[in-house]
């Protein structure tokens, strides 16, 4: 069960008042855009301002989340495509999308987040393109991660894709978890499991944490650059004082990596 984002955690997203642009050129040398054209196999510059996004409020079980569609909507906007939240919420939402011709409908319940490409009829969920997003950025702000040896920290949903994204970029990939039997399972994609959590994180500097996990700085390796989606999210003096860089977002990256990646469908079938 992936950690339920607060409006307080959101409410910067809308006007992006954290400027993540700044933040990801200074750390990564790419943009929001950048990285999720990266991440979708897209060239740089692909026009995205043909698509029609919508956005469907969904009500059911904790609710609605204040902010959430109108960052979502930001979001995507910041991208060049052409997105608004549907008036309607659920059902009633979802086919105000379908009859106005949406080309990509995006939504969350509590338990998924996707992007669906109509045309196309595939989904991309938040999971995949928040640690496709994340493993992109790790890559960019490394300079390359063939042969480097690269900390997963969080082995649940976001945490696995990265093993394997990360595997795929030819990093040498290490995963922790609090519960050892998750971290063991991802030895399957040929990630080595390990057991001390605080351990592993001292002796990592390129390191994709993916767990709502608070890091005491004084574990944290001089020169770290952590790539880090996981919320809720904080590194106290030390860490940031310690660390080169830290790459974080509540919501952006991995919704950005989501809406390219939909549009990437049509885009590659032309
Ligand atoms: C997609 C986010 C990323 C981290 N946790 C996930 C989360 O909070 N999921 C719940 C999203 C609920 C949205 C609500 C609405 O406003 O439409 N159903």
């Amino acid at each position: 069960m992936m950690t339920r984002l607060t409006p307080d955690m959101i409410k910067d997203v809308p006007e992006d008042k954290i400027d993540l642009d700044t933040r990801l050129m200074q750390a990564a040398g790419k943009t929001v855009k950048g990285i999720a054209l990266e991440a979708a196999g897209l060239p740089e510059d692909t026009d995205l301002s043909g698509f029609k996004v919508a956005v469907v409020p969904i009500t059911s079980g904790l609710g609605i989340i204040s902010g959430f569609s109108a960052s979502v909507d930001a979001i995507v906007k910041r991208l060049g495509m052409d997105s608004h939240v549907t008036q309607g919420t659920d059902v009633n939402g979802f086919t105000e999308a379908v009859r106005e011709g949406a080309d990509i409908i995006m939504m969350a319940d509590d338990n998924m987040f996707i992007a669906y490409n109509v045309r196309e009829m595939r989904e991309t969920d938040n999971s995949w393109g928040t640690a496709r997003g994340y493993a992109v950025a790790l890559k960019n702000a490394a300079g390359g991660l063939e042969g480097k040896k690269v900390l997963v920290i969080g082995a649940g949903m976001v945490g696995s894709w990265a093993v394997r994204f990360l595997m795929d970029m030819g990093a040498d990939v290490y995963v922790t978890d609090i519960v050892y039997e998750k971290a063991e399972r991802l030895s399957q994609y040929g990630a080595k499991p390990l057991r001390d959590v605080s351990k592993a994180i001292s002796e990592n500097t390129l390191l994709l944490n993916a767990a709502p996990f608070i890091i005491p700085g004084e574990i944290i390796a001089e020169g770290s650059i952590f790539s880090s989606p996981g919320v809720p999210h904080y590194f106290d003096q030390v860490g940031r004082s310690r660390a080169k860089a830290i790459i974080h977002d509540p919501l952006e990256i991995g919704a950005a990596v989501m809406a390219v990646n939909s549009a990437g469908y049509s885009i590659k079938k032309e």
